[in-house]
């Protein structure tokens, strides 16, 4: 196995709008990160990944780019972005930008141009089609709700956009265009970042002629088929690769809805030069049913199953990326969790699993101190536009107030948005103004001031786990064998890692009551490493008693 900084290192996302907010308008700033590398230092991270911060209108809170090459006037300038960059390796600390390449913002001064006629040179850097009969030239919805067409009127033609309409898909086709991003990711890497994290970078080919899609169950609109894994993606990946990527020790991670680990190993295979990891989505989709707002009961065996999948089918080649949120997700605790009476411990069982798989473990900020799912309850507090779009669209079909607010409780993206929880003061010490989303009220209980000051808090726990991790005998939680044991049962979650002589037991209790932990297990005895209760050493791991939630990892050593 090839030893690589990114396979052993931690990476911590900020959404840098509901991040720190130094400057009192409400809004998250450069400034305000700034201010707090040193907890995130003390948290025992290696990588920041920030959530875009280039210019944008907002529409999508900035995955909407107008300028690929300058910084969001509420986040503050470039100066401060290599501020921030300094900083950050000051303390030897790396930064992943996103990039967001698939589409642009309607305000980017290409699309400006494209738009304003058929022959103009930029017209080409987006995709524009005549429409069929009055009606849009497909079938392709939107991500975020509607037709994926925008007709405009100027020039008599549609132009796609997969997520808002003031996203417009790039045309990947068009060398112009590869060529003005490549040379783009060039200068951000020669400003001294490490990486990038790479916006649904498996949606950038689609398929030649762009023919109907699929529909899925229960719409009208076609998705994903024709442009998910599209003919030429891995061709412009390779591209990329080859022309920038490879020139530099920075590590990549594609967001990909849509991969099984057969397609995965074509992008991150280490042989083809593509990509070093990607997110796949099998795990944020599993507890849905036919779209992400209906849920659907799930069972551990089916995450067990997943997981394990993903852990073979990476092995050899590739590497997985471990999370289970992020800024488009519920929160974890809330979500795999209970968030009510064992919020502590599940907040904890949670985090083992994500540090202890083969893997780089993501932890999205507020996750380290077990921050939840926000209640709401009234439409005028969301934010999110796919929130709202959907909103609308099931008022108009008719389903209850009452059904919609519990629907997006359980999986709006801004639950994941609320401002970060500092302290017990007026909005969390979050902002000293008004902040553009509210603060979820639970902040007096669960904050960073609270909780780095309490010994059994989640923080505490991730900094152990962090650390432990990391450390040189333990590198058999980095690139130790995987190994599922009690593969059938629907309460524990337990595996082993190995690496040569070195073998560590990890035992998770999923659910909210006690269970037994038993396994054939002889002349053997237990060294305990970290656990979420208070436990020992044991002399015999064979039938082991777990709390709610408990979580213990053990160090197997064998008795003569
Ligand atoms: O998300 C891509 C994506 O697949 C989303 O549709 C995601 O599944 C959805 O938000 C879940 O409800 C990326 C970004 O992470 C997201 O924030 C952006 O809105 C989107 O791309 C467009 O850039
Ligand atoms: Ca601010």
């Amino acid at each position: 196995m090839e030893r690589k900084w990114w396979k052993e290192q931690v990476v911590y996302q900020i959404y840098p709008r509901s991040f720190n907010d130094a400057n009192g308008d409400g809004i998250g700033d450069l400034k305000g990160i700034i201010e707090k590398l040193d907890y995130l230092r003390d948290l025992g991270i290696d990588i920041v990944w920030l959530s875009p911060v280039y210019k944008s209108p907002n529409d999508d809170n900035g995955y909407d780019i107008s300028d690929y090459r300058d910084i969001m006037d509420e986040f503050g300038t470039l100066k401060d972005m290599d501020l921030l960059i300094s900083e950050l390796h000051k303390r030897d600390m790396k930064l992943v930008m996103d990039l967001v390449v698939n589409h642009s913002s309607d305000e980017h001064a290409w699309f400006i141009e494209s738009k304003s006629s058929l022959d103009n040179p930029y017209r080409d850097y987006y995709i524009w089609r005549k429409g069929n009969d009055g009606q849009p030239p497909n079938n392709w919805g939107s991500w975020f709700g509607g037709s994926a067409w925008e007709y405009d009127s100027k020039t008599d033609e549609y132009y796609l956009h997969l997520f808002s309409k003031k996203q417009p898909d790039l045309n990947w086709e068009n060398p112009k265009v590869r060529e003005e991003i490549f040379e783009m990711i060039n200068w951000w890497v020669n400003k001294g970042i490490d990486g990038f994290r790479m916006d649904v970078i498996n949606m950038i080919s689609k398929v030649p002629g762009l023919p109907d899609g699929e529909k899925n169950p229960g719409s009208k609109y076609g998705y994903g088929s024709q442009y998910l894994n599209g003919p030429k993606v891995h061709e412009y990946l390779h591209m990329m690769n080859r022309r920038v990527l490879t020139k530099y020790d920075i590590m990549t991670v594609g967001e990909t809805p849509g991969v099984t680990p057969e397609i995965a190993r074509k992008y991150v295979d280490s042989d083809r030069d593509e990509l070093n990891m990607l997110f796949h989505f099998e795990h944020m989709g599993f507890d849905c049913g036919d779209t992400k707002w209906e849920p659907r009961e799930w069972k551990l065996t089916e995450l067990k199953e997943i997981f394990g999948k993903w852990c073979e089918g990476l092995k050899e080649k590739g590497w997985n990326s471990l999370y289970m949120n992020n800024h488009d997700q519920p929160r974890m605790v809330s979500r795999f969790g209970n968030d009510k009476n064992y919020r502590v411990e599940s907040a904890k069982m949670l985090a083992t699993l994500v540090h202890t798989l083969p893997g780089t473990p993501y932890i999205y900020q507020g996750e380290e101190i077990g921050m939840t799912n926000v209640n709401f309850g009234n439409i005028e507090d969301y934010r999110d536009i796919e929130t709202l779009n959907w909103y609308r669209e099931k008022k108009k079909d008719g389903l209850s107030e009452d059904e919609i607010m519990k629907a997006l409780y359980r999986m709006s993206r801004d639950n994941a948005r609320t401002p970060m929880q500092w302290d017990n003061s007026f909005h969390a010490g979050f902002t000293s103004g008004e902040p553009w989303i509210k603060v979820n009220p639970n902040y007096k209980e669960i904050n960073s001031a609270k909780a780095i000051a309490d010994p059994d808090s989640v923080f505490n726990y991730y900094k152990k786990l962090i650390n432990l991790r990391k450390q040189e005998e333990n590198l058999v939680l980095v690139y130790g064998e995987y190994e599922l044991i009690l593969e059938e049962d629907e309460k524990i979650y337990s595996y082993f890692r190995s690496l040569e002589d070195d073998r560590l037991l990890v035992m998770l209790n999923f659910s909210d009551e006690e269970q037994i932990f038993s396994y054939e297990l002889a002349g053997v005895r237990g060294e305990l490493l970290i656990a979420n209760y208070s436990a020992d050493d044991l002399d015999s791991l064979k039938e082991v008693k777990l709390r709610p939630y408990e979580a213990r990892i053990y160090r197997v050593v064998n008795v003569a």
